[in-house]
């Protein structure tokens, strides 16, 4: 367990991938079932095999997860009859291909709105097959102890944006955790339920969440007995702010909600 900024962030070891992992050798598809399910990838790397990135890549990619990317814009309405129409202004993807690709997987009649630019038709297929994941990872090359600066400015060259540490004499490990913690872009909620003390603990909620997000989270009743809520923070122009439902939270803000 992580502890960082009040947030509490749990890390898994996983074996290290091989090359064939996406097909299942060396367990490697139970390993790459349990970066599907998190919120965000580390991929570290030996600074003398700093290559093995792309081996990663591919069996991460191969498993139908996509790191650092976003889900293609593209907006899918299934109909029941009428054939396909296909609304497209910003790719040059040919319609003829993407009916194709859409009628091998089985959508004969709706519509299709495209407002992803230069859509690949991996990406289009990406979409239509409904499974792949999205998620944030974070490069790390360690055991940088063993090198000087000029080895690392030479991978530096060929990889761009990792991180360089070193876990056997703790350099660096303090700006991973930092980067770690940013790249989830959590926020911290504080809550100050009528009357009572404080809570200490924050709630830790993803940026941008509102009201709604942070009621879903504490009890699936309280979206529907909500009356109104008081904000101090950041996201508000006065303390104790009365805010409703769709209100967008910031960092660090504190938090009561009326119910009904
Ligand atoms: N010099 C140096 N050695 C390190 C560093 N981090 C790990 N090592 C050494 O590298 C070797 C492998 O470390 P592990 O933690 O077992 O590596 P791993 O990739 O998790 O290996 P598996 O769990 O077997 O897949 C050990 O001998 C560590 O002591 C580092 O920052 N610097
Ligand atoms: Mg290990």
């Amino acid at each position: 367990m992580m502890q960082y900024n009040g947030s509490k962030i749990q890390v898994l070891d996983l074996p290290g991938i091989v090359e064939g992992a996406s097909k299942g050798k060396g367990f490697g598809r139970r390993v790459l079932s349990v970066a599907r399910n998190a919120d965000l990838v580390l991929i570290v790397l030996d600074v003398f095999q700093p290559e093995l990135l792309k081996t990663l890549e591919t069996e991460l990619h191969e498993a139908g997860i996509r790191i650092n990317k976003g889900l293609p814009k593209v907006f899918i309405e299934k109909g029941h009859h009428g054939g396909l129409s296909i609304h497209n202004q910003v790719s040059n993807i040919p319609n003829n291909l993407v009916s194709e690709v859409l009628r091998i997987h089985g959508i004969n009649n709706g519509r299709i709105i495209i407002k992803e630019p230069n859509l690949t038709v991996e990406q289009l297929i990406d979409v239509v097959s409904g499974n792949r994941i999205y998620v944030p990872a974070l490069v790390v090359l360690n055991k940088i102890d063993l090198v000087d600066s000029n080895f690392i400015s030479e991978i530096d060259y060929k990889i761009r944006g990792f991180i360089p540490i070193s876990a056997d004499r703790k350099i660096n490990v303090e700006n991973l955790k930092r980067s770690i913690y940013e790249k989830l872009t959590f926020i911290r909620i504080f809550l100050k339920p009528r009357g009572d003390k404080m809570d200490n603990e924050p709630l830790i909620m993803k940026q941008n969440c509102t009201i709604r997000d942070v009621c879903l989270k504490i009890h699936r009743n309280f979206v529907k007995n909500f009356k109104y809520a008081y904000v101090w923070g950041s996201s508000v122009k006065f303390s104790s702010q009365k805010v409703g439902l769709d209100h967008i939270l910031q960092d660090n803000d504190t938090l009561r909600i009326i119910l009904k």
